[in-house]
């Protein structure tokens, strides 16, 4: 059995995060896109002078205030014919997501009014949605409003669509707090089951 622990322990040790561990999803360690859900509409400054999206996922901790201004902030406006913003945050890994943490715009004439969440696995497969109604940023200094998520487990990449009532969409973060996924029992076995196949090789060999 020395093989099998060997591999388990190269299996296990390969992230730099350890398995359990809560981390905070920010730039740092997810990436994030406009998505091809897009409404047709304009994205205002948002990208004035060579700012990117980035700045969605640019809050250093879940508890970081921030400013509303013209470098902080991301703001899309759908045309008449209505719509949102898609956002597309890559994982890189499996997270099980435990808090959504959301920094809307102060007031009712630009904030976000509804984000429709959905959560895939590295396969691509659907794991959960969420609607939720984001309440209004605080002011001056706008904090995250918090929101338990309902166990989406073995998330890799989350579609964000984010609409306003009166077609404006203005806000300054969002980020998860999250935990590297253990892997399910099932990948575990067929782990066991290659580990099996190997030293029974090996065994065959030394014959
Ligand atoms: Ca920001
Ligand atoms: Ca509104
Ligand atoms: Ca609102």
């Amino acid at each position: 059995m020395r093989q099998f622990a060997l591999l388990m322990t190269c299996v296990f040790a390969a992230p730099s995060l350890g398995l359990g561990e809560t981390v905070y999803l920010n730039k740092d360690n997810i990436s994030v896109a406009v998505g091809p859900g897009t409404s047709p509409g304009t994205f205002n400054n948002t990208f004035d002078n060579g700012q990117t999206i980035v700045k969605v996922i640019d809050a250093p901790s879940a508890d970081a205030e921030e400013l509303h201004n013209q470098t902080t902030h991301n703001w899309f406006t759908a045309t008449d014919a209505g719509g949102g913003l898609e956002l597309v945050f890559d994982l890189g890994v499996a997270y099980d997501i435990s808090t959504l943490h959301f920094w809307n715009y102060t007031s009712e004439d630009f904030d976000v009014d509804n984000i429709d969440f959905t959560f895939f696995n590295l396969n691509g497969q659907q794991v959960g949605s969420i609607s939720v109604q984001p309440e209004l940023g605080t002011s001056p200094g706008i904090t995250s409003q918090d929101t338990v998520l309902a166990a989406p487990v073995n998330v890799a990449r989350i579609n964000a669509f984010l609409t306003g009532s009166n077609r404006e969409v203005d806000f300054q973060n969002v980020g998860f707090t999250a935990e590297v996924s253990v892997p399910e029992p099932s990948s575990l076995a067929l782990l066991a089951l290659g580990a099996a196949a190997i030293i029974a090789r090996r065994r065959m060999v030394r014959r």
